[in-house]
């Protein structure tokens, strides 16, 4: 597909090839309030964020997706996405904001940085750094990442030890805090 098309008040792509949902049942052991997240996903089991990418594989090769992020907390978390490193490490990423409020949280081995994101803001994900998005505003928050074909997604590392932060609701504004469960 050599065109394609964004529609900036839905935050929508006109043509994808995967769309992934991720629901509350589909992020155990993310949130640090897993009792909050079982009553959750008893009660409605909500969508936390959608995909819709046009991926090509290849080495040399771009993919690209949006990211629509839903508002809501698990407990006083913000609604997040899982968050990974590449599989190939060295592979970059640009993220390009197109709506709502959000946060990049980045982290490579013990050291951690996060970015607001609003409409229009590009953010460059260097090699090597982990991240994860975070919805800290009360509407959908969405933004195209473009990034290389062959990166790939290893998700198992953040499954496993997580973020050393996590970005919470305090006095109505976020925060970042240490990770309890944070493994070094
Ligand atoms: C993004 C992410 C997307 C969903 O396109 O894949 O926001 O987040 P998770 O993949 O962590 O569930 C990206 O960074 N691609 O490389
Ligand atoms: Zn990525």
């Amino acid at each position: 597909m050599l065109k394609n098309r964004i529609d900036f008040a839905e935050a929508k792509l006109e043509k994808y090839a995967d769309k992934v949902v991720r629901k509350a049942s589909n992020m155990r052991g993310f949130y640090i309030d897993s009792e909050a997240l079982e009553r959750m996903i008893e009660q409605e089991d909500p969508i936390i964020y959608e995909v819709y990418a046009v991926p090509h594989e290849n080495e040399g090769e771009l993919s690209y997706a949006i990211t629509v992020l839903h508002p809501g907390k698990v407990g006083n978390e913000y609604f997040m996405t899982k968050g990974h490193y590449h599989s190939k490490r060295d592979r970059a990423e640009l993220y390009i904001a197109l709506k709502g409020r959000g946060l990049l949280l980045m982290q490579r081995d013990n050291e951690v940085q996060w970015v607001e994101m609003e409409k229009g803001d590009i953010i460059y994900v260097p090699p090597y750094w982990a991240h994860r998005s975070i919805n800290i505003g009360d509407e959908d928050f969405a933004f195209l990442a473009i990034y290389p074909g062959d990166a790939g997604h290893d998700y198992g590392t953040i499954a496993k030890k997580g973020f050393a932060k996590i970005v919470v609701e305090e006095n109505g504004k976020y925060t970042v805090l240490d990770n309890p469960k944070w493994k070094e």
